[in-house]
């Protein structure tokens, strides 16, 4: 089956809760099996500086689902979420990316992959090198490179493994 990455983000309405919620939700998908989620990572956001931090997570999701599917179904997530869009890179309640989707590389209006952005975003690169450090992303390189350009971002688990 392949393997997609699902990147999970949420700054509104007690954000690890919806993160925690979503990742519950995705479980449940059909023709999908949930293999593992990273840590919830905290970081400041990206894009307008007056909205709160968000927390961060990323999910392995091995799936029968063709990618355009996967993305409605994450989008029905959304909108069950109740997901308003404000504003471009602005505040939100839950944000469901597609990562990566195997080693496909696509570029359409509604899909592209890897997402685009994916590699300057510690609060992506960072959780998704926990759950596979050895990643190399399609048309991108490996993840170990792009988080060592990214070293000084912010962006920490919510709390350390003791
Ligand atoms: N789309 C294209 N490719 C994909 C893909 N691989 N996965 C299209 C998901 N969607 C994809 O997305 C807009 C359109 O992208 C969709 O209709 C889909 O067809 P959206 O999530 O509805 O809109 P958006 O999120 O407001 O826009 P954008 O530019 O995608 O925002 P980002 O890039 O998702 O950034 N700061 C921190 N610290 N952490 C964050 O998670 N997130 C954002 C949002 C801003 N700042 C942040 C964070
Ligand atoms: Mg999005």
């Amino acid at each position: 089956m392949p393997l997609a990455y699902i990147g999970l983000g949420s700054n509104l309405n007690d954000p690890a809760r919806q993160i925690r919620r979503a990742l519950g939700v995705i479980a449940t998908l059909p023709d999908s099996r949930l293999l593992a989620a990273s840590r919830l990572y905290r970081s400041p956001p990206m894009g307008p500086l007056d909205q709160p931090e968000y927390i961060n997570a990323v999910a392995a999701l091995e799936t029968a689902l063709a990618p355009r599917d996967l993305l409605h179904a994450l989008q029905a997530i959304e909108r069950d979420f109740g997901r308003v869009r404000l504003r471009r890179w602005g505040e939100r309640i839950i944000d469901l990316d597609i990562l990566a989707y195997d080693d496909l590389c696509l570029e359409s209006p509604e899909l592209t992959l890897p997402h685009p952005g994916i590699g300057e975003r510690a609060f992506v690169l960072r959780p998704l090198a926990e759950l596979v450090p050895e990643l190399v992303i399609p048309g991108l390189g490996p993840l170990a490179e792009l988080l060592a350009a990214r070293a000084t971002d912010i962006c920490e688990p919510l709390e350390e493994i003791a």
